[in-house]
């Protein structure tokens, strides 16, 4: 590469780390899309913010299709700016069946926001992407974080694993369920009741709402706390008109102060995830690359054709990427 062009591109993400950190939203924007979009120029723009990061705090927010995510994410989001901190929220856009056009009926429920500066929304798509997913995520969490926010509040359907990971990892994991839809046995089957720091039983307004009360509790009691660990409480809300909003974000903020060990285990175990990701990427690109042009696709003809086994034909894989270094 031209020396000149890359002395360029390093003094252009110099120049937009800064404008990130200044906290210039359109500044925020584009350094997310290059993330995004998997550019180099991302990769450098992370690694020149990554020492302003780490004070920000993850805020998950999970819970079945239209249980009111966004609703209660837009009323928590409003519950911080009274007291005058900065939020970030990322929404996790499904595009799966379950949920269509969350794009836009996010943007529209979270309109209010669009003209306050202390407030930075983004859509993602999940674009199908698994683990790509859960790094993304954790890669513009970082670019909030960088950019001075105090809160970033993730919202995602927890209806596919990945979801299940981005929220697990957050510093505080709120499970939002909504009575009357089966709900409760949807997130059973979705493994998301073990990761609640928190419950929500939003639209507490309808029918139903004690009777899924009770269903949480008795899930439960089918693991009994230690003495001393955190006993996920449950909390009614009707995101609509904002009660019980205030008592949730007291809760939140109880949680965090009373587990600053967990938080800690779990931004560790974020760091353990993105490096092995980094290392995994890293390694099959530099295979690829010692490899001849086409051999990955031919060995797979060759499996399916049981020419090969999947196993023996990695170990040659790797074995003639390396052994000529
Ligand atoms: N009655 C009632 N309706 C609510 C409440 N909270 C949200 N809703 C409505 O429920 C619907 C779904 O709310 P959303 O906030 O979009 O739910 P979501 O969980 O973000 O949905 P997805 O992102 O599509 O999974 C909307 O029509 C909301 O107006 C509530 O507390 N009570
Ligand atoms: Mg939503």
């Amino acid at each position: 590469m031209d020396p000149r062009s890359t002395a360029d591109a390093e003094s252009r993400s110099t120049h937009l780390a800064e404008r990130v950190r200044d906290g210039d939203p359109r500044a925020i924007a584009r350094a997310m899309s290059l993330v995004e979009d998997d550019t180099a120029a991302g990769v450098e723009l992370l690694r020149a913010l990554f020492a302003h990061t780490g004070r920000a705090r993850l805020i998950g927010i999970t819970g079945p299709p239209g249980a009111g995510k966004s609703t209660l994410v837009d009323r928590l989001t409003r519950e911080i700016r009274n007291e005058n901190k900065r939020v970030g929220v990322l929404a996790v856009d499904p595009t799966s069946p379950f949920s269509g056009g969350a794009v836009l009926g996010d943007r529209v429920r979270m309109g209010r926001h669009f003209a306050d500066s202390g407030v930075f929304i983004r859509s993602m798509a999940t674009r199908g992407q698994l683990g790509g997913l859960a790094r993304a995520t954790t890669d513009l969490a970082q670019i909030l974080d960088a950019s001075g926010v105090d809160v970033v509040l993730i919202e995602t359907v927890g209806v596919g694993q990945g979801e299940v990971d981005i929220a697990k990892s957050a510093d505080v994991c709120v499970v939002v369920l909504a009575p009357g839809s089966g709900d409760e046995v949807q997130a059973l089957k979705a493994g998301i009741m073990e990761i609640a720091d928190l419950f929500v039983v939003n639209q507490s307004d309808r029918d139903g709402a004690d009777h899924l009360v009770q269903a949480i509790m008795a899930s439960q009691s089918l693991r009994p706390a230690e003495p001393g660990e955190w006993q996920p409480p449950i909390l009614k809300t009707v995101a609509t008109t904002g009660d019980g909003v205030a008592a949730l974000w007291a809760s939140i903020g109880r949680f965090l102060a009373q587990s600053p060990s967990s938080s800690t285990e779990r931004r560790r175990t974020r760091h353990q995830h993105r490096l092995r990701e980094l290392l995994a990427h890293r390694f099959l690109t530099s295979l690829e690359q010692a490899l001849p042009a086409g051999e990955l696709d031919k060995t797979v003809d060759r499996i399916a054709a049981r020419e090969v086994d999947p196993y023996s034909a990695a170990d040659a894989l790797i074995a003639r990427a390396f052994s000529r270094r």
